[in-house]
């Protein structure tokens, strides 16, 4: 397994970030990936490659030019403004207030979507260092490689094209499915009768909004997400399973809201639904939304999954027998984070 890392996520460290009404230490730390590098390296994983991040060109396959050129200067105009902390809204243009300034702190609620994705002055390099990771590791599929890992930090599934969110600005595994499902490998007859088609199986506590949103009218790429009821849990707003895709993709999303409390037999047996969807779907390649917020003693989460349960959920995934593309999001624990993304992965492979 290729292990690829995004080398300059450490630049992204926000102070704070406003939970239910209140101000907390910001959750999505630069800790968790050197404690994820700790136990994949105790646990024998060859050593992860640092890659050159991911440039505008690779960007906007997925993402808009506005909100790209927002994510590179918004801080510098922020800071041109007379204003020091990270960048946050404090308002945003809701349906019957006007879009009209272009003022930093006008933009800041134009292109993001809560408060917790705050915008410092390393956070794009940070970005694109993380799609950089997801991109390598679509590529190492496509060199042929079973399975992958992009160690990504910030992580990505809840970033629309044109929006930032619960901490994620740049959608890592949107970026990499999008570049398998444009792959041409050439030569190989089974090419020519169908464009190459991706899954992607979100397995972070949270609905991947974004990533449903960036493919809900594709059929090309078939997204999948197991999460907290969104009645109950982030984002709220999306995520119920109803949202089926629309025009060419109705029928291409499929959301499994889950209730709070789940353990690991009922999670394993809503997975198995999952999956097969993604069997029946029959894609070339699946990249998988690894978040482990799912686990018991996550401080965001309330499943109750414990580690044995991550080597189940990674052996299941194996069995579909696709290349596949493990991309890191979500999971706070963490005493418990590199034990359970080592599980995750040695299920897969074993
Ligand atoms: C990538 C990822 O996992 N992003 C998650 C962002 C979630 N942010 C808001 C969560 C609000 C839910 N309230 C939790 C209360 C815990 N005491
Ligand atoms: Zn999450």
């Amino acid at each position: 397994m290729k292990i690829f890392l995004s080398s300059e996520h450490h630049l992204h460290h926000p102070p704070f970030e406003i939970l239910d009404g209140r101000s907390v230490a910001y959750f999505e730390t630069p800790q968790r990936i050197s404690i994820i590098l700790t136990a994949l390296a105790t646990a024998g994983f060859p050593q992860p490659i640092a890659v050159a991040p991911a440039t505008l060109a690779d960007l906007q396959t997925v993402h808009t030019a506005d909100y790209l050129e927002y994510l590179a200067h918004a801080f510098e105009r922020w800071q041109a403004a007379g204003l020091s902390a990270p960048v946050l809204p404090s308002a945003w243009p809701l349906p019957g207030l006007r879009m009209r300034s272009d003022c930093p702190q006008a933009a800041a609620g134009r292109y993001t979507f809560d408060l917790s994705a705050p915008i410092m002055e390393g956070t794009f390099a940070a970005a694109c260092s993380a799609a950089g990771a997801a991109l390598a590791g679509a590529e190492a599929l496509l060199q042929g490689e079973r399975f992958a890992y992009a160690l990504c930090r910030p992580p990505g599934h809840h970033a629309a094209a044109n929006m930032a969110g619960g901490y994620c600005f740049l959608n890592n595994a949107a970026l990499a499915a999008d570049r398998l499902a444009r792959s041409q490998t050439g030569g190989d007859a089974t090419w020519a009768l169908r464009a190459p088609t991706v899954a992607v199986l979100d397995i972070d506590y949270h609905h991947g909004n974004g990533t449903q949103s960036i493919f809900y009218a594709r059929n090309d790429v078939l997204t999948v997400s197991l999460h907290a009821d969104p009645s109950y849990e982030y984002p709220y707003y999306l995520g119920y399973a109803d949202e089926r895709g629309t025009g060419a993709g109705e029928g291409y999303n499929l959301n499994v809201p889950l209730p709070s409390g789940i353990d690991d037999r009922q999670y394993l047996v809503a997975l198995d639904q999952a999956l097969q969807a993604i069997a029946d779907y029959g894609p070339h390649y699946l990249v998988v939304s690894a978040g482990f917020d799912t686990f018991h003693a996550d401080p965001l989460g309330r499943f109750a999954l414990t580690t044995a349960a991550y080597r189940s959920i990674g052996v299941a995934i194996a069995q579909l027998g696709l290349p596949t593309l493990f991309v890191q999001e979500g999971g706070y624990a963490i005493e418990a984070l590199g034990t359970n993304v080592v599980t995750l992965l040695t299920g897969a492979i074993t």
